[in-house]
């Protein structure tokens, strides 16, 4: 049974992915594409071999050794072709789009009093909202979040954002010799140097789900009050990034020490970029959670990504409705594709400029899970398989969500966390 569609556009703020036009161009006339190369290829030897097709050569995207290039239209026939002769490149792609529709508020549920009265009551089905509510709060692993960025000085989260302090803020240079320059509060994947400082919002809302403190009022409280969240910024203040820039910095969150990585965000098109991403994080024990997006679909049959990339470590979420007992009308589902469900409809949170906002999306679902992930890491210090299985073993199971997801069931973040 598909879901009507209508439901979408009345209720939704995030996720959905453009995934059929190449991003940005570079300049008119020109289009961008994403080049991986050997492991035995340094950087030089691959800019040389772009350059020597005709391309222009961009910011690397490290540990995946992929390669951004820029290249005129009227030339990239040749381009394409001249690469895929060259025994030293392995891929050759157009760099995608990735996506965040424009962020509203859905009306009936904003900051209004019917709104959070109904939150309210959503929260007592809400395994997390028993979290939410306690005054007892997990200890939490390192967990990245990558999307538009964060609001660096939003109260709330004050403390909660994972300071790289070898690294000198705002000084053009990469002090700590990482391959990254000026990445202090997080790293902006999306302009290639500096602070993950949020333009958009949507982040920052998801940071909030997994850490936000308990201000008293707003029920916009953290799963993992004492979680270091290591923000990663790569879509802009439209909501508007790249594959290549998706799979930078999941590379970077890796490398900065995260062991699990939010991904609040799909578009329609694998790329091997991002995959290799999603191996590298694999490689190195880190389980990534991917919102399994907001389009009503059932992904088994319409694949999103990066929530649908066959990896093990990647655990694809749906989010549940306003009773928190089957799922939002909005969700996306599979079968055989979507783990589980998790909270995702009327969930406050924190805004740009110290701000609050009620939002409902897979996007709100996903770091729930996150949370829930990085809890039992400090416990038990398992890697991806452990700690996946242990999130899916524990879910509440209910008939509703028969189809819908692998397990039938939606997050039990005690029970996750504390089931031996
Ligand atoms: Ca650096
Ligand atoms: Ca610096």
């Amino acid at each position: 049974m598909k879901v009507a569609q209508w439901v979408v556009g009345a209720l939704l703020s995030v996720v959905a992915g453009v995934g059929a036009t190449p991003a940005h161009a570079a300049q008119p006339g020109a289009v961008r594409y994403v080049v991986g190369v050997g492991a035995d290829v340094g950087v030089a030897e691959a800019q040389a071999l772009l350059r020597a097709a005709g391309g222009e050569a961009r910011r690397p995207v490290t540990g995946v050794f992929a390669h951004r290039v820029s290249i005129r239209l009227a030339r990239r026939d040749a381009f394409v072709a001249a690469l895929r002769r060259d025994p030293r490149v392995r891929y050759v792609e157009l760099d995608r789009a990735v996506r965040l529709p424009p962020s509203e508020l859905p009306r009936a549920t904003g900051d209004t009093a019917e709104g959070l009265t109904r939150s309210a009551r959503t929260a007592e089905r809400d395994v997390a909202g028993k979290v939410r509510r306690s005054p007892a709060t997990p200890k939490c692993a390192r967990v990245a979040v990558v999307d538009t960025g964060v609001d660096l000085d939003h109260p709330a989260l004050r403390g909660r954002v994972a300071l790289n302090r070898a690294e000198t803020r705002g000084n053009g240079r990469d002090d700590d010799h990482n391959g990254y320059v000026d990445d202090y509060g997080g790293y902006d994947a999306h302009g290639g140097r500096g602070d993950a400082e949020d333009t958009n919002g949507h982040g920052t809302h998801v940071v909030g789900i997994i850490a936000a403190a308990n201000n008293g009022k707003r029920r916009a409280v953290g799963l993992c009050r004492t979680a270091q969240v290591i923000p990663v910024r790569f879509m802009d203040s439209q909501g508007l990034g790249t594959t290549s820039g998706s799979a930078e910095a999941i590379v970077y969150a890796v490398q900065a020490g995260a062991t699990v990585i939010n991904c609040s965000y799909t578009t329609s098109t694998r790329t091997q970029v991002e995959y290799d991403a999603l191996a590298f994080a694999r490689s190195r024990g880190v389980l990534v959670v991917a919102a399994a997006g907001n389009a009503g679909n059932d992904n088994d049959r319409v694949p999103v990504y990066p929530a649908a990339h066959p990896l093990d470590n990647v655990v694809a979420v749906a989010a549940s409705s306003y009773d928190n007992i089957g799922l939002a009308p909005f969700s996306n589902w599979g079968r055989r594709t979507v783990a589980l469900a998790a909270a995702g409809s009327g969930i406050n949170s924190t805004w740009l400029r110290g701000g609050y906002r009620s939002m409902s999306g897979t996007s709100m679902a996903a770091p729930a899970v996150a949370a829930a992930a990085a809890a039992i890491k400090a416990r038990r210090g398992w890697k991806y398989g452990k700690l996946r299985a242990q999130i899916l073993s524990t879910v509440s199971r209910h008939a509703t969500l028969r189809d819908r997801t692998t397990t039938t069931g939606r997050l039990n973040f005690e029970r996750a966390v504390n089931t031996s």
